[in-house]
Formats: C-alpha cells, sequence, structure tokens
C-alpha cells in the first residue's frame, strides 16, 4: 500500500503537574533528541515543529483540594485545545509530543470540536493501562492524568476550563485497549457510560489483531475521524520502563507495532499524543526510542509491502 504523504505539526506540551511527580516535562526533549521529526521526515512526511506550548495558571479557575494543578492544568487545555484544532483545520495532523496524559483534555478536545465542525464523529484509541475516567470527586489521588477521558466525555465537570457548550466525545466511540489498572468507581462508570474497554485479558484471549480489525472498520462504517492517544504504559514495562505508572503484563513490541500498522494501512487516523513518557525513569532512552518506532509504523513504515487484497 502507497503511503500517503501528510503534514504533519508536531506540539510539545511539557506539562507533569498533572501526574504527581516530576519527570514527563522532559518528555518532548526526549522525542526530538530520539529523532522524532527526522523519522517522519525520512518517511516522506512534511513536518512542521511548534515547539513547546509554555502557559501560566490560569486565573480564573479555582484552587481545588482534589483536582492538584487545577489552574496549571487548566491553562495548559485551553492552549492545546486551540493548537490542536489550529493545525487540523489548516489541514495539518497535530502530533502532541507529552508531558502527562492531563494534556488529552485539551488535544481530544480540540479534535472534538474540528470533527463536529466537519459533521463527523470523533473517535478515540485509548491505549493505556489505565482507563484515566476519574474525575475530582471519584479520583482517589487528585492527579488530573487520571482524568482526561472523563473530561472529554463531559463526566469530570469541576470549574469552566473549557466552554460548557464545546463539543464532547461520546463514551460510545472511545475504545481502550491494553487496560489492566481500573480504580472501583472507574469500573462502575466506564460500564455506565459505554466506553468499549478491551483488557489485557481479552487481548490474551481474541490477539490484538482480531481487536483492531473489529476497531477499524467500526469507525469505517460511521466515516468516523481517530484520534490515538498512547501512554507509554500501554506496553510493558520491559520494553517500555520510563514512566511513572508502570504495571506488568502490558502490550509486548510486536503487539504495539502491529496496532499502528493495522492504523496505518486504515487511514483513519488524524492526530495523535504521545504521552507519559518520563525520561528520568528511563534506560538510556529506550522508551523514548521504542514511542519514535511506534511512531514510524503509523506514518507508513514497513517491513515489506503488504501484498493488495482481492476484493
Ligand atoms: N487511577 C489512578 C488515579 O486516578 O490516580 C492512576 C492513574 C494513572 C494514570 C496514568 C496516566 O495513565
Ligand atoms: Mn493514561
Ligand atoms: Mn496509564
Ligand atoms: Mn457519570
Amino acid at each position: 500500500m502507497e503511503v500517503q504523504s501528510r503534514s504533519v505539526t508536531l506540539i510539545g506540551v511539557p506539562v507533569e503537574e498533572g501526574s504527581g511527580r516530576r519527570g514527563a516535562a522532559m518528555g518532548p526533549a526526549a522525542l526530538r533528541i530520539a529523532g522524532v521529526d527526522q523519522t517522519l521526515i525520512d518517511l516522506g512526511h512534511d513536518v512542521r515543529d511548534e515547539g513547546d506550548i509554555l502557559v501560566v495558571p490560569a486565573r480564573d479557575l479555582p484552587n481545588h483540594p482534589k483536582a492538584h494543578n487545577l489552574r496549571l492544568i487548566g491553562a495548559y487545555t485551553r492552549a492545546l485545545e486551540a493548537s490542536t484544532y489550529d493545525a487540523a483545520a489548516a489541514g495539518r495532523f497535530p502530533l502532541i509530543l507529552g508531558g502527562d496524559h492531563s494534556l488529552s483534555m485539551g488535544s481530544v478536545s480540540g479534535m472534538a470540536r474540528y470533527a463536529a465542525e466537519k459533521g463527523r464523529p470523533l473517535f478515540v484509541l485509548w491505549l493505556d493501562a489505565h482507563s484515566d475516567f476519574n474525575s475530582p470527586a471519584t479520583s482517589p489521588s487528585g492527579n488530573m492524568h487520571g482524568m482526561p477521558v472523563a473530561f472529554f466525555c463531559g463526566q469530570a465537570e469541576v470549574a469552566e476550563i473549557l466552554p460548557r457548550d464545546r463539543p464532547l466525545v461520546d463514551p460510545r466511540n472511545v475504545f481502550q485497549v491494553g487496560i489492566r489498572s481500573v480504580d472501583p468507581s472507574e469500573r462502575v462508570e466506564i460500564q455506565k457510560h459505554g466506553i468499549n474497554v478491551f483488557d489485557m485479558r481479552s487481548i490474551d484471549e481474541q490477539g490484538i489483531a482480531a481487536t483492531m480489525r473489529h476497531i477499524v472498520s467500526t469507525i469505517e462504517k460511521a466515516n468516523g475521524l481517530l484520534h490515538v492517544s498512547l501512554d507509554v504504559d500501554f506496553l510493558d514495562p520491559d520494553i517500555a520502563p520510563g514512566v511513572g505508572t508502570t504495571v506488568p503484563g502490558g502490550a509486548t513490541f510486536r503487539e504495539a507495532h502491529l496496532v499502528m500498522e493495522m492504523l496505518s494501512d486504515s487511514g483513519l487516523v488524524s492526530s495523535l499524543d504521545l504521552v507519559e513518557l518520563n525520561p528520568f525513569l528511563d534506560d538510556r532512552g529506550k522508551s523514548a526510542r521504542v514511542l519514535v518506532e511506534l511512531t514510524a509504523s503509523l506514518f507508513g513504515r514497513r517491513i515489506f509491502d503488504r501484498p493488495t487484497r482481492a476484493a
């Protein structure tokens, strides 16, 4: 299959205050050092790097005991919502270099606004050990990187970070793959709201290829756009130790690549987050390199071209 050349905008988001520990702010730098831009250029894409988003805490937001650093996370959310939307509206592919997972409140909201303007449904593929469906009311930690899915589905309102009438993501359009660490209240909420969960047991039983075929065909039938959010802890800690929330039993190197290769073939993906990379915890750049390799697979790198299947 011929790889379509894309215009890609890199947006660095050095946020770590959603995670409750230091280090993820170095993520964008590590991904650049691992060569994310040149890798995409070598694959034939047009790459523009916007540099890092820098914000000051939003003074109109309250301090909140159960949503730590709300004023700062709120400011990042607003700025990234706008940058992501602007890149997509300019016909470019927003590639977000994180930063902790709270940034997806902004990137997904920006894509939801773009999709709504296009009259197409937005789907989200959440590749993560965690379901990230807490709200300030349910969170055991108060860390906002555990809240983005609830936020962009309209279930984690705490103060007006974004306009309340903004386009939301339908929870039934969210696919979570690789899940293996869910809080008791999240378990209730994700089932109540109809999130599609493919936990690690389901991947063990069905295989990742069948899982991805199902997801891709669902999105194709709906003529949807797809945002992919890749949390480092989706991967097994053996291949990606550079993250603050490792959980054993994650996706293997080949499972993760097959996800990206099948997504690449589908042509459905319109935006990507690379999140939770903590270079301070990494092993000689290993996790940053894996993320860049996976991005290359999503953008068309192949071992061999596949024969075109007969219709
Ligand atoms: N569920 C836990 C919490 O809300 O505190 C842990 C969340 C970890 C989130 C990481 C980014 O995926
Ligand atoms: Mn996450
Ligand atoms: Mn996670
Ligand atoms: Mn609810």
